[in-house]
């Protein structure tokens, strides 16, 4: 019906752009892992997030689109607190958002640099973002005023852990939680595709940062702040061996492999009610 469309196309533009800094926002908040939650629960406090684990504010136009992004393989329980504590903390921040659980299929050797490289293209072929959370499944955030939201250089965002004191590790650290536009993302020619199992991935990350040409931006430590669900090293994550050889050669090798050259097959692509869940096939070392 060409009227009624016409009516709501009016109504959306008709709502004002959101505040510079959302009202909502209250700082930090306790992070516990009630053992009775489920994923019902978390639908039903979240009433206005709808299919596909996408949402934008009912009663402003936000200025920021943004997609997160989570490798994953055999995490339910963790995935379920993510979003427990993602999805009203995302809301706070008036942000037009939507969730992506990239989904590594089979037993082979876990993949996350790949699995993040599927997830941007997949979830750019659905909307325009303008900014993607690269986020591990197990980091929940302690502070809503940690924006999600992109800046002019690449971010690393979860640099105050409770693992590592709340301070970063190392200078260069880029694990964890990473957020780069689409245009920053394109311009270092995404992330490896060749580091199978665990390490070495996001310090290859940082290094394509720095050969890019892009400096790295963080938020402050008083907001950059995660708790990391305990857990064990996963069985089909192994160290790495050969990460330290990677990363040697990174400089010579970034142009060549990276999101120009990802092979993977989408098995099934599921609108879940709190996000959207892509099982690839991204094959295994060769
Ligand atoms: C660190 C980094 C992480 C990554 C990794 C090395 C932190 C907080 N994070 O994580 O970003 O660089 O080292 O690869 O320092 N996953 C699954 N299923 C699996 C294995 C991994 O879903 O079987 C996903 C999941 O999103 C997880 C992420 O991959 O959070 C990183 O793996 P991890 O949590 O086992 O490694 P961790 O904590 O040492
Ligand atoms: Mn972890």
């Amino acid at each position: 019906n060409l009227s009624l469309q016409a009516k709501s196309t009016v109504k959306e533009e008709l709502l004002p752009y959101c505040p510079t800094e959302s009202p909502l926002i209250s700082g930090p908040f306790r992070v516990t892992f009630p053992s009775k939650l489920t994923l019902e629960d978390v639908k039903r406090k979240n009433p206005l997030v709808v299919r596909g684990g996408r949402y934008r504010p009912p009663d402003c136009e936000s200025k920021h689109r943004t997609a997160v992004i989570i490798p994953h393989r055999n995490r339910e329980h963790h995935l379920k607190y993510l979003l427990y504590y993602l999805h009203p903390f995302l809301q706070r921040q008036q942000l037009n958002y939507g969730i992506y659980v990239i989904h590594q299929a089979g037993n082979y050797t876990f993949n996350r640099a790949k699995l993040l490289n599927v997830g941007f293209k997949e979830a750019m072929k659905e909307e325009e973002w303008t900014c993607m959370f690269y986020h591990d499944v197990d980091l929940i955030p302690e502070d809503d005023r940690n924006l999600y939201t992109c800046d002019r250089h690449p971010k690393h965002v979860s640099i105050a852990m409770d693992k590592f004191g709340y301070k970063l590790p190392y200078n260069t650290y880029f694990g964890g939680v990473s957020a780069l536009t689409p245009e920053q993302y394109l311009k270092m020619n995404g992330f490896p595709n060749n580091y199978w199992g665990w390490g070495g991935e996001d310090d290859d990350i940082a290094v394509r940062v720095a050969l890019s040409g892009m400096l790295i931006s963080r938020p402050s430590v008083q907001v950059g702040r995660y708790k990391m669900i305990k857990h064990e090293h996963d069985k089909g994550n192994e160290e790495n061996p050969k990460r330290f050889n990677l990363l040697a050669k990174t400089r010579r090798t970034w142009k060549q492999d990276g999101m120009n050259t990802m092979e993977y097959r989408v098995l099934s692509k599921e609108y879940m009610p709190l996000y959207t869940n892509i099982t690839v096939d991204i094959g295994s070392e060769k």
